[in-house]
């Protein structure tokens, strides 16, 4: 296969570089601009000069280059390299100290895993503090509900007052984190017993995601572990250190946001309002972009807003702290991390503020074109041109009104040069979680709210369900592989589930409204779409996908998939489910997509790892690791083949299981 993936990949950019109207729309007119962005810097790499493809290294994408220590940069030589690399490369299959490709790939891979979960590890100790000194005030939690079942759980006494459960819930999920365990205790509360099983006897429980980090830093270091099976395992379980962190992160957040309720809103550039000041918020972690939604409401900012001519505060999401807010306020969304700088190109965004993760650098540079104000916030994630408002747990309220108040000061600098796309937003239905769903399921049986779930798979009702995660990406049509893959499926009664920017490809493509249902779903899925949309209080069915929220959401999905592997008895790994990061680009979607695999869910990728030039690891991924793990990576660049293979999958599992196909 190899190298053939990265040449559908170019064919598939060349006849379009964005799906989405608005976007292409958006794209030509910063270019018309002269402004840089994603899409062109990507379309550079597409050019040849005198004969000769400027492609991107291609030891690089094969994962074929090594630059652990001084005696390299090593690469290895590979048949399957073009004609130009071949000969300008020494005909070695090791790198000076010896090590070979498997041992290389696997290395850099272990590396991805790692950085992906440090990111999510890191967010939910942001997340775990603030829980912690919540419950050290004394401050009134506003959900005691979710945290009790956190408490049930980790097995704590749910009986006990808020404060002492937080603490307690807290504290667990900062030694996860950080001590020195041997097992995370969110790994092995959340994951089904029969999984915690696999996973002990495979030596992939992961100790504390700091732990397993700090040997990963070891291990990957120039002539430390050479072993590509011990890597790949390492891999595995940081990839179930990864998820755990994702549970912390999400399931705390619950804690002290709210448990996400199903929301009507909007995507696209035209949720920027001309008469408001607008305040763009972009990144992950939503601890203070949930006071900025709250004060845009603050009646003295409010004063102050219409005092410099605006009509009051327009919030409007970006990427993954998009989602959160989307989830839980309805906030709309001007679009994913693809579209950042195409946001702040309309000439509308008085203010864009970002926390941490997918930000890219040249938002500085587009920002500078127009009046906009880059903010940063945390301490990650700075910009060296940007102003830097620095959130605190705890100063969230001073922090979000110096931030608010520069936006309205921003409006009347707001300059001439303004630009929407024709294509107004896209009405969407958000807020999906395993609690909403439990609660609709427990209408028609309160007995046993999953029964009638299970009933609807086992007669094909619902065919399977299949999750779209992860990025979009500019290395092919961007969310036309997402949305391609939905509407194939949708077809054949496969239930979608989409989080991350992958959720709002979907939206911007309108799956995430109910007339949806009627124009993709098959048949017999619109009919459970229908009785649940019913049952809920709506008379339009559900949305054919259903959005549940960000990446670090991805969790909650996972937590479904448990209960259901529970309830029928079997494993993960049994159940006619896959997942699908059909536009991945980051590396926590690495880590999750790992993590993922080594629960036993089957992982698809439309965009080819790094790891091509390993006919090892690429076996391992694919192949050796559903004997060991039940799940497995399939790698498929083109959409449609991509949702054939999904359906085969499902169709297998159903056979397995005995039932209808
Ligand atoms: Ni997920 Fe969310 Fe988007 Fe990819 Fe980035 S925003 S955490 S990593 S690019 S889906
Ligand atoms: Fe080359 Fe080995 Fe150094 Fe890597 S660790 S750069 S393969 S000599």
């Amino acid at each position: 296969m190899a190298i053939k993936t990265l040449q559908v990949e170019k064919e598939l950019r060349k006849a379009r570089r964005a799906l989405d109207d608005a976007t292409y729309e958006m794209i030509r007119h910063t270019e018309s601009m002269g402004i840089d962005t994603v899409f062109t810097r990507q379309a550079k790499y597409d050019e040849s000069f005198l004969g000769i493809e400027k492609s991107r290294c291609y030891f690089g994408s094969m994962g074929i280059c090594c630059r652990q220590c001084a005696m390299g940069p090593c690469r290895i030589w590979s048949s399957e390299l073009p004609p130009s690399y071949r000969l300008s490369t020494p005909r070695l299959d090791r790198g000076t100290c010896g090590a070979g490709v498997d041992t290389i790939v696997a290395r850099n891979l272990l590396m991805m895993v790692g950085r992906g979960t440090a990111a999510h590890a890191s967010h939910a100790k942001h997340v775990a503090s603030a829980l912690l000194k919540s419950a050290q005030n004394k401050a009134n939690l506003k959900h005691p509900e979710k945290l009790k079942s956190i408490a049930a759980k980790l097995k704590l006494d749910a009986n006990a007052k808020p404060e002492d459960i937080a603490m307690q819930v807290a504290s667990i999920a900062l030694l996860d984190i950080l001590g020195d365990e041997k097992s995370m205790r969110f790994a092995a509360s959340y994951c089904p017993p029969s999984t915690v099983e696999d996973l002990l006897r495979l030596g992939a429980v992961p100790g504390s995601a700091g732990k397993e980090l700090l040997e990963e830093g070891h291990e990957t270091s120039m002539g430390t572990m050479a072993d590509p099976g011990s890597l790949i395992l390492h891999a595995a379980r940081l990839g179930v250190a990864d998820i755990a962190s994702l549970i912390i992160g999400s399931e705390l957040q619950d804690v002290m946001f709210g448990v996400p309720k199903p929301v009507l809103s909007k995507i696209g550039f035209n949720v920027l309002d001309k008469n408001k000041v607008n305040v763009v918020i972009h990144g992950h972690v939503p601890m203070l972009s949930e006071k900025l939604v709250e004060l845009s409401e603050d009646s003295e900012l409010l004063g102050k807003a219409r005092s410099c001519g605006a009509e009051g505060i327009n919030i409007a999401g970006c990427c993954c702290t998009g989602n959160e807010v989307l989830m839980r306020h309805g906030v709309p969304l001007a679009g994913s991390s693809l579209q950042q700088e195409l946001i702040i190109a309309t000439g509308l965004v008085e203010a864009f503020v970002v926390d941490v993760q997918c930000i890219y650098p040249n938002i500085e540079n587009v920002a500078k074109r127009f009046h906009t104000r880059i903010i940063t916030t945390m301490k990650e994630a700075r910009l060296a041109g940007a102003e830097h408002i620095q959130f605190e747990e705890g100063n969230e309220d001073e922090a979000a009104r110096r931030i608010l108040n520069t936006a309205i000061q921003n409006f009347q600098k707001r300059g001439k040069e303004i630009f929407l796309p024709e294509k107004e937003a896209v009405e969407l239905m958000a807020g999906f979680s395993v609690e909403v769903c439990m609660d609709v399921l427990s209408k028609i049986n309160s007995e046993d709210p999953l029964k009638p779930l299970i009933d609807n798979i086992a007669s094909g009702n619902i065919y399977g369900a299949v999750l779209l995660a992860g990025c979009t990406s500019p290395k092919i049509t961007a969310d036309a592989s997402h949305v391609t893959i939905a509407k194939e499926l949708l077809k054949q009664n496969v239930l979608i589930i989409a989080t991350g920017c992958a959720a709002q490809a979907c939206a911007r493509a309108g799956l995430l409204s109910p007339a949806a249902t009627e124009q993709y779903a098959g048949d017999r899925l619109k009919g459970v779409l229908w009785l649940l949309g019913k049952t809920a209080g709506l008379d339009t069915p559900l949305p054919p996908v259903w959005h549940f929220g960000s990446c670090v959401d991805n969790s909650r999905v996972i937590i479904l998939v448990a209960a259901l592997a529970d309830k029928l008895g079997v494993r993960v790994k049994d159940l006619p489910i896959a997942a699908s990061a059909a536009e991945w680009i980051t590396e926590k979607a690495v880590a999750i997509g790992t993590g993922s695999v080594a629960l036993g869910v089957t992982v698809h990728l439309g965009v080819t790892p790094p790891v091509i030039g390993s006919p090892e690891v690429l076996s391992l991924l694919t192949r050796k690791s559903e004997e060991l793990f039940g799940g497995k990576f399939i790698i498929e660049i083109d959409p449609t083949k991509a949702s054939e293979l999904l359906y085969e999958h499902i169709k297998e599992a159903r056979k397995k299981l005995g039932l209808m196909i």
